[in-house]
C-alpha cells in the first residue's frame, strides 16, 4: 500500500516552518494559529498562489520575538522587503528563503545587476577604515575584490555616549565594525533587559538579522562617544552571506568531525562555521600572550601550537622562563580558558609551523558554545591535575602574574 502525498502539503510545511525559524514564536500553538488563520483569508481572497513574491509573516503582539514589540508601523517609510506585515506567505516551489539556517544563502539573491553601493572616502578615512577591519573575522576569508567592493560601500558613523546603535526587535539595516568607543549588549529576559556582554573598541556587531533575516537579537548603546563603520544590508548580503555559502562548504565537515561540539545541533553547528574566520601564522609566531585580555577562541585546522606558562622558578626544560605545557594539533581547541574565567590568558600560545585556525569572537562563543561548556569545563578540571603532574605543585593557573 502506497501513502499518496496531498499536494501543497510539503510546501505548506515548508513556508510554515520558515517562519517560524524567522520569528522564534515563545508560543508555537499560538504562532501556528494566526499564521494559518491568515493564510486561509488570504487564500479566499485568491491572494496566496500565484504569487510572485513570498513576503514575511508576522504575528500580531504578544507571540512575537522575545517579547519584544515588533515595529508596526514605518518610521522612515523606507521601502523594506521586510516591513510587510501580516502578509501571508506565499507558498510556491519559486518560495525564497527556503530555510533560514540551513542555507542562509539564496544565489537568486546574487543580482549582480544591483548598482554597487559606493561611499566616497578620503585617504585619511580610508586608512582608518582598513585598520578598524583588520581583524573582522566575518571579513578575512573575503577575496580581495570582495574586501574592496566592501570598504567601498561602508560609511562611518559617529555616536554619542548613551545612543541605541541597535534595538532588540527592530529589523536589521547595516552591520557594525567598531573604529572606537565602548558599547554595552544588552538581551532583553522575559521582558527585562539584561547586559550580556560589551565591546571596548574593536569588534563587530550586527551581523545576525542580516545573515538570517531575523529581527535584532539584542540592543546595542554606545557608553562613550563613539565611531563605526557602517556595511549597509544589501551589500552584506551579497557579499559576506554569499562567501559564508562557500565556507559552509569548505568547513562543514571539519566542524561536524570536532568531539567538544558534538552538544550542538546541526543547524548551531552551522552557525558556527558563519562566524568563524580563519586566520593563519607562521612557524614561532605568538597567537596567544599569557597576561593578555582575552576577546578570541581557536580551533586547530592544521599545523600544531604550542601551549607555554611562565614560571618563576628556572628548570631544565625551560625557554625563555618559559616551558612548554602543552600541544594542540588539528581538531584541538585552544583559549577558552580566559573565556570560561573572564581572566586574563593563562598561558602563550605559539605557532610551530605553519599554523591555520578556525577564530571565534568571545560574543560568539557565548552566544552559540553554551551546549559545550560542560565539556570545556571538564577539560578546564584536568588543567589542574595536569599542571600538579608537571611540576608536582598546585599553582593558580587563572593568575599567572601572581
Ligand atoms: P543582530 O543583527 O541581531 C544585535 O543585532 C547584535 O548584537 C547581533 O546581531 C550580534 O552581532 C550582537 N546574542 C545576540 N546578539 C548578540 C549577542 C548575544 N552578543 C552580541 N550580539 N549574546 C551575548 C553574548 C555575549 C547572547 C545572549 C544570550
Ligand atoms: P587561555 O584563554 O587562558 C591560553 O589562553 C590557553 O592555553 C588556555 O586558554 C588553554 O586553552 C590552553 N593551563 C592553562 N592553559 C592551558 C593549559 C593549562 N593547557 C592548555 N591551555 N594546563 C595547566 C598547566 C599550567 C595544562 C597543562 C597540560
Amino acid at each position: 500500500m502506497s501513502i499518496e502525498i496531498p499536494a501543497g502539503l510539503t510546501e505548506l510545511l515548508q513556508s510554515f516552518t520558515v517562519e517560524v525559524l524567522r520569528n522564534q514564536p515563545g508560543d508555537l500553538l499560538e504562532f501556528a494559529l494566526q499564521y494559518f488563520t491568515k493564510l486561509k483569508e488570504n487564500q479566499s481572497k485568491g491572494a496566496a498562489f500565484g504569487h510572485e513574491r513570498n513576503t514575511a509573516f508576522r504575528p500580531s503582539r504578544g507571540v512575537n520575538f522575545a517579547d519584544e514589540p515588533m515595529q508596526t508601523d514605518s518610521e522612515d517609510g523606507e521601502d523594506d522587503e521586510d516591513e510587510e506585515e501580516f502578509t501571508a506567505p506565499v507558498i510556491n516551489r519559486f518560495t525564497r528563503r527556503v530555510s533560514v539556517c540551513a542555507e542562509a544563502f539564496n544565489p537568486d539573491e546574487d543580482d549582480d545587476s544591483e548598482p554597487r553601493v559606493i561611499h566616497p572616502k578620503t585617504d585619511e578615512q580610508r586608512s582608518r577604515l582598513q585598520e578598524a577591519c583588520r581583524d573582522i573575522l566575518l571579513f578575512k576569508s573575503l577575496d580581495p575584490e570582495q574586501m574592496s567592493q566592501v570598504l567601498d560601500a561602508m560609511f562611518e558613523k559617529l555616536v554619542k555616549a548613551g545612543e541605541h546603535v541597535i534595538d532588540q526587535g527592530d529589523d536589521g539595516d547595516n552591520f557594525y565594525v567598531i573604529e572606537r568607543g565602548t558599547y554595552d549588549i544588552y538581551v532583553k529576559c522575559e521582558g527585562v533587559g539584561r547586559c550580556v556582554g560589551t565591546y571596548d573598541n574593536r569588534g563587530s556587531f550586527g551581523e545576525l538579522a542580516l545573515m538570517y533575516n531575523t529581527p535584532r537579537a539584542a540592543t546595542i548603546i554606545a557608553t562613550s562617544p563613539g565611531a563605526l563603520w557602517g556595511l549597509d544590508r544589501a551589500t552584506f548580503r551579497r557579499i559576506i552571506v554569499k562567501n559564508n555559502a562557500k565556507k559552509r562548504r569548505m568547513y562543514e565537515a571539519f566542524i561536524e568531525s570536532l568531539p567538544f561540539l558534538k552538544s550542538l545541533e546541526p543547524s548551531e553547528r552551522m552557525k558556527v562555521v558563519d562566524v568563524i574566520g580563519t586566520k593563519t601564522y607562521n612557524d614561532d609566531e605568538k597567537i596567544i600572550a599569557q597576561g593578555d585580555k582575552a576577546d578570541c577562541f581557536y580551533i586547530v585546522e592544521s599545523g600544531e601550537v604550542r601551549i607555554t606558562i611562565k614560571t618563576k622558578s628556572k628548570q631544565d626544560m625551560e625557554v625563555n622562563g618559559a616551558v612548554e605545557i602543552a600541544r594542540c594539533s588539528r581538531g584541538q581547541y585552544f583559549g577558552e580558558l580566559a573565556l570560561v574565567t573572564n581572566k586574563p590568558r593563562a598561558a602563550s600560545a605559539y605557532a610551530v609551523g605553519h599554523v591555520k585556525c578556525l577564530v571565534m569572537d568571545v560574543q560568539a562563543f557565548e552566544r552559540l558554545l553554551g551546549p559545550c561548556m560542560d565539556i570545556m569545563k571538564r577539560n578546564i578540571a584536568t588543567y589542574e591535575e595536569q599542571l600538579v603532574a608537571l611540576f608536582g605543585t598546585n599553582m593558580d593557573i587563572s593568575d599567572p602574574n601572581a
